[in-house]
Order: structure tokens, then sequence, then C-alpha cells
């Protein structure tokens, strides 16, 4: 199996003044891009077959390593890009509303939780929605690590790494954290996960 660079489901430009097109052409074409080429050179070397990247992510886990860290990367930034939305942000829409109310008590509560998850996250890492045996919850994960080995669901994730936000909100991870929710997250993306939770 070969790791693929996805096209930004969005223009470059889409998401200012809240992503810029600058943090996006480096995030996606040379951050991103460099997982895929590196993951796919030391993917030639190892014997692995997998039939989907979310069974590679469970497979390549298990020795860890550079390998693990590119596949790893790579999903996880793809599953971010689907993440963000021009037209997103604010509270959800669908099925998904109802579910976080149940879980975190109302949609500032899940707001409070999930930025302080994103914060609370030391150094590099993604902070996650996801469901876990039907429930909502938040995880942090650290460097390429993702809820998915775990046997969780991942929903929505935002990338807390500071090249996400380094560019357009300097050292203000709290700041992107909210901007995330209140200009990017693409409630559509989540109901679809939710719906095949
Ligand atoms: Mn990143």
């Amino acid at each position: 199996m070969n790791l693929e660079l996805p096209e930004l489901p969005f223009a470059k430009e889409a998401l200012e003044p809240h992503m810029s097109a600058n943090t996006l052409g480096i995030h996606h074409g040379k951050h991103h891009n460099a997982y895929v080429v590196k993951g796919n050179k030391l993917l030639a070397d190892a014997n692995i077959s997998a039939d989907s990247l979310e069974a590679l992510v469970k497979e390549t886990a298990k020795a860890g390593g550079a390998l693990f860290n590119n596949v790893g990367q790579h999903y996880n930034h793809s599953f971010f890009w689907n993440s963000l939305s021009a037209s997103g942000g604010g509270a959800p829409g669908g099925d998904i509303a109802a579910k976080i109310d149940e879980a975190f008590g109302s949609y500032d509560d899940f707001k409070s939780e999930f930025i302080a998850g994103g914060v609370g996250q030391f150094g590099s890492g993604w902070v996650w929605l996801v469901s876990d045996d039907g429930k909502l919850k938040i995880e942090k994960s650290a460097n390429a690590e993702t809820p998915l080995t775990a046997g969780m669901t991942p929903i929505l994730v935002c990338d807390v790494w500071e090249h996400a936000y380094y560019l357009d909100f300097q050292n203000r991870r709290p700041d992107f954290l909210g901007s995330f929710l209140d200009n990017l997250v693409n409630w559509n993306f989540a109901n679809k996960n939710l719906a095949n939770a």
C-alpha cells in the first residue's frame, strides 16, 4: 500500500483570515507531503499489507518507530483537512448536537473541554473528539499518535503542533483552538463519522 497526499478539500485561501494560505501551503505542501514521501520510502522496505489506511495505521503502530510516525501523521493530517470547512464553525446541527449535550452537558462545556485538551497537550500533538463505545469524549495524543489504535472512532481533530498555527497565531495556542471551533470546524464531517461509529 502506498500513501498519497490528498488534495485539500477547499481552496488554500478559503479559510482566511482564520487559517492563512501561507500556513496551509507549508502545512499541507511541505509538512504533510514530507510524511507521505518518507512513509512511502519506509513502506517499500517493510513487509506490511493492509487494505485501508486505518488498517495500516493499526498495523504499523505495533512496532512504532519512524514507519508508524509517518503513516500516523499522514492519517492524522488527512483527517484534519476534513475537519476544516470554510463554512464551518459555531454550534453544530444534526445528530452530533444532541450527542454533545449528552456527553458534555452543553456545547459551551464541550468547547471548554476541547480547548483545555488542546492546551494541555504538552509539546506537539493533537486534540480529538472521539466516540468510545458509543459515548463522545475528548482525547489528546502526542506526536503521531491517534486514538484509532486504542479502538476509538475519531470524529474530529485539531492539529496542535506549532506548525499548524505559529504563522497565524504565534504562541497563542488557546486562540487558535477557539478560532478552530468558532470559524472552521466541519460538523458535516463529524456527523458523517458519528453515523459510522
Ligand atoms: Mn501538522
